[in-house]
């Protein structure tokens, strides 16, 4: 297949390019606009003759057009990804989770593309510290977060434009991803690069909070099982078990590189802050026949803490102005 990635200069697109490129005989083409979370240096060293790169904006109606006519599938990761973001400034969530998704979806009913959608478990909202249940294909949509809301809004355009128009879609919706070429907004890279800057790790709140972590290298292999073997129509649940508390997580990293385990910071909590994610992946395990690779979350934070340790010339360049960010946030 020759397949169309937008979004693939993000940590899990390209995680998921060099995943397609490594384990199948897929072409590769990205379509990215390059906003602040999208880093070209991601792609680096790819074979020119499966990969090639497109800088442009999922919300530009002609040049997708022209892309969908090239190209058998598309994967869309594409979209403004970070809450804490999208409480201060919503707008491009809108027009990038929404506008974008639908300029897409329109483009796969005319020219009757696969198309596959990446989404994330918080448009079920959260649940309780002490809940026995997890998600499941069954839950509710309840999002909390503007952020959570575009992206519920984007699966329902998918529900819809397969329904109504006949779309060959297929949606997943994956629990937090962890791993290398993970922008230094986001909370497991946050905390590394502070402590190897010499700053102390801050938690949101009492640290209580509860995510479901899974290797992006484990996202990746499900995301390829369903666009090649998923039944159309259908949305399916990724995660691999790994409930984890923030306070947890912190210590490990601090752990991890030499620090003594207390030596973190409470700061101001996030408005709205999703208490517990918890996914139930059995379907796609069932169905697919899918299973992580990455069992041991502790063994998996400790590469990804050697990674960001051995590459600070990636991540360096933006370091300063998101704790600018964070600072203005008091977080
Ligand atoms: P990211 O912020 O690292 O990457 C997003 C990419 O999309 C960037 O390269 C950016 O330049 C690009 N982009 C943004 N707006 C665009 C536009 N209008 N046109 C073209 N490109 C645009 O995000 P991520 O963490 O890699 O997330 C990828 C996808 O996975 C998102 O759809 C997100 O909702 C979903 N997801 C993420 C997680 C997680 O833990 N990070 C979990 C579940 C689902
Ligand atoms: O400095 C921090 N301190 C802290 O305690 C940051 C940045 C976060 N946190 C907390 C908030 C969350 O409970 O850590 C947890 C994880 O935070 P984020 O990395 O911002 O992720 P989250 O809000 O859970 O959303 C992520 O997973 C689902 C991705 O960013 C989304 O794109 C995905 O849909």
């Amino acid at each position: 297949m020759k397949i169309l990635v937008t979004g693939g200069a993000g940590f899990i697109g390209s995680n998921f390019v060099r995943h397609v490129l490594a384990e199948s005989d897929h072409t590769v083409t990205v379509l990215d606009k390059l906003t602040y979370a999208g880093n070209r240096a991601s792609l680096d060293g790819l074979p020119e003759d499966r990969f090639s790169f497109v800088r442009g904006d999922i919300a530009d109606a002609d040049l997708v057009d022209g892309l969908f006519s090239a190209h058998d599938a598309v994967v869309h990761f594409a979209a403004e990804s970070h809450n804490d973001n999208s409480l201060d400034d919503p707008r491009p969530f809108l027009e990038t989770n929404i506008i974008g998704t639908y300029t897409l979806l329109e483009a796969a009913r005319r020219h009757d593309t696969r198309f596959h959608h990446i989404s994330t478990d918080e448009v079920y909202g959260d649940l309780e510290l002490d809940d026995p249940a997890r998600f499941t294909e069954q839950t509710p949509y309840n999002p909390s977060s503007p952020y959570s809301s575009t992206k519920a809004g984007s699966d329902l355009l998918v529900r819809a434009w397969v329904r109504s128009f006949g779309v060959q879609a297929t949606i997943s919706n994956c629990s937090n991803n962890y791993g290398p070429y993970q922008h230094v907004e986001k909370f497991i890279p946050r905390q590394i690069t502070n402590v190897l800057r010499g700053a102390r790790p801050k938690l949101y709140g009492s640290g209580e909070n509860v995510r479901d972590w899974i290797h992006a290298d484990d996202h990746s292999s499900a995301v390829l099982r369903i666009l090649e073997r998923g039944r159309l129509g259908e949305t399916y649940l990724i995660g691999a078990d790994g409930e984890r508390n923030n306070k947890d997580v912190v210590e490990l990293i601090l752990q991890g590189l030499g620090q003594p385990a207390d030596a973190y910071d409470l700061v101001t909590d996030r408005p709205g802050h999703d208490l517990r994610y918890a996914i139930d992946s059995s379907k796609l395990r069932r169905e697919l026949g899918w299973s992580p690779r990455f069992a041991d979350f502790a063994a998996g934070l400790s590469d990804t803490i050697a990674w960001y340790r051995d590459n600070e010339a990636w991540w360096a360049p933006q370091k300063d102005a998101t704790e600018a960010r964070y600072l203005e946030q008091g977080q």
